[in-house]
């Protein structure tokens, strides 16, 4: 057992779920103490063991291996257990939902933006950071991630159409999709939040440099903790002011995590496109071919809803992209972990293909 686990009451206010699938992945778990993962550095990490205590820990042998899967490796909001002296990672518990993204470049590498959360709170400014095309993108990523998406659109306060925004974006998310516009430097307008937060309960806030996203975290925590900058008044863009993410206790119990600005917001490879867009997947039912890629075949019922007004085009080019992006992406991915594998077999593989077989 965990002689110093006993208590989770402090794990619980920092969004420990305590429910039996958690209780059941803590006890299987080697270490003996558990606390959450706060930040990562370049080598070591701070840690939470409570609301009020954190700590800098180092991570694992295994884990600062180059070969060893990124994934793997503790991300913003995991759960780890610490060894005997407190200062070293022993294990990292499942997770019960992961948010990632496809790294910046070329290489169609992996991100993890943050570990066990409830809720992705995507924040997008009622200013020209509104993109409904930027909001699906967002809206695929978070449906591959085990957590529910939530529409937050700051600056509401400087907005005067923003009942015409919501509806548009109704139009955009699936059923169900919870929509907020508020005044993120407003705590009684942030309030509708709440419902998101508290004991056991874990938030993540991600968006364009500029949205709001640390007005927000600073108004949700009722206080000025994380550094806030205006954003450029020609085109809305912020100044990438956070530059890291970091997972924040909050007053009313359970966590938020503010994160980065994000310049892309591209696929990882292991997302369902489709699923996504549901609507189009409902036309596509009535396409005369099963494999219709609506690209001008004949019958196809999606090219005839665009041009009855049906379909917004920009909605099925946006589609069509996100597509091509996941086949690249999940090619690479598969690529990628085949190497990965025949790398294992033979270790001195890698070092003959760089320097040529002799
Ligand atoms: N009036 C008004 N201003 C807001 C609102 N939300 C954010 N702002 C302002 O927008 C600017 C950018 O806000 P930040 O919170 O720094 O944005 P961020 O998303 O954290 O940006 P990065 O850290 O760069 O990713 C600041 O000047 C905020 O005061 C809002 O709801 N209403
Ligand atoms: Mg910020
Ligand atoms: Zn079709």
């Amino acid at each position: 057992m965990h002689p110093a686990i006993d208590d989770l009451e402090p794990l619980r206010a920092l969004g420990w779920p305590d429910d039996p699938t958690a209780r059941e992945a803590l006890a299987a778990a080697a270490g003996v103490r558990l606390a959450r993962v706060a930040s990562q550095h370049r080598t070591a990490y701070d840690v939470a063991l409570g609301p009020e205590e954190l700590r800098r820990v180092q991570p694992p042998m295994p884990w600062t291996r180059p070969r060893f899967p990124p994934d793997q490796r503790a991300a913003v909001g995991d759960w780890v257990t610490l060894d005997a002296t407190g200062k070293t990672i022993v294990d990292l518990l499942p997770r019960r939902s992961v948010l990632k993204r496809g790294a910046a470049g070329e290489h169609h590498r992996q991100q993890l933006i943050a570990a066990n959360v409830d809720h992705v709170l995507v924040v997008v400014g009622l200013d020209q950071d509104f993109n409904p095309r930027r909001i699906e993108r967002y809206l695929v990523l978070i449906r591959a991630s085990g957590a529910s998406p939530v529409l937050v659109l700051t600056k509401a306060d400087q907005c005067e159409i923003v009942d015409d925004c919501v509806d548009l974006l109704a139009e955009v998310a699936e059923s169900g999709v919870p929509i907020h516009p508020v005044n993120a430097k407003d705590p009684a307008s942030a309030a509708v939040l709440h419902p998101y937060l508290g004991p056991g309960r874990t938030v993540v806030l991600v968006g364009s440099s500029g949205a709001g996203k640390s007005t927000l975290t600073n108004t949700l925590l009722g206080r000025q903790k994380m550094k806030t900058n205006a954003v450029r008044a020609n085109d809305s863009r912020g100044r990438h002011t956070t530059t890291a993410r970091v997972l924040m206790p909050l007053p009313q119990g359970g966590c938020l995590i503010d994160t980065p600005g994000m310049r892309e917001v591209k696929l990882s490879g292991d997302e369902d496109v489709v699923e996504s867009f549901d609507d189009i997947e409902r036309l596509a039912a009535d396409c005369r071919f099963r494999d219709c890629a609506h690209l001008g075949e004949p019958g196809c019922a999606v090219r005839a809803a665009i041009e009855e007004g049906e379909l917004d085009e920009a909605r099925f080019a946006n589609f069509a992209k996100l597509r091509d992006e996941l086949e690249a992406a999940a090619t690479s991915q598969a690529e990628r972990k085949a190497e990965a594998r025949v790398l294992e077999k033979t270790p001195g593989k890698r070092i003959k293909d760089k320097y040529g077989r002799r």
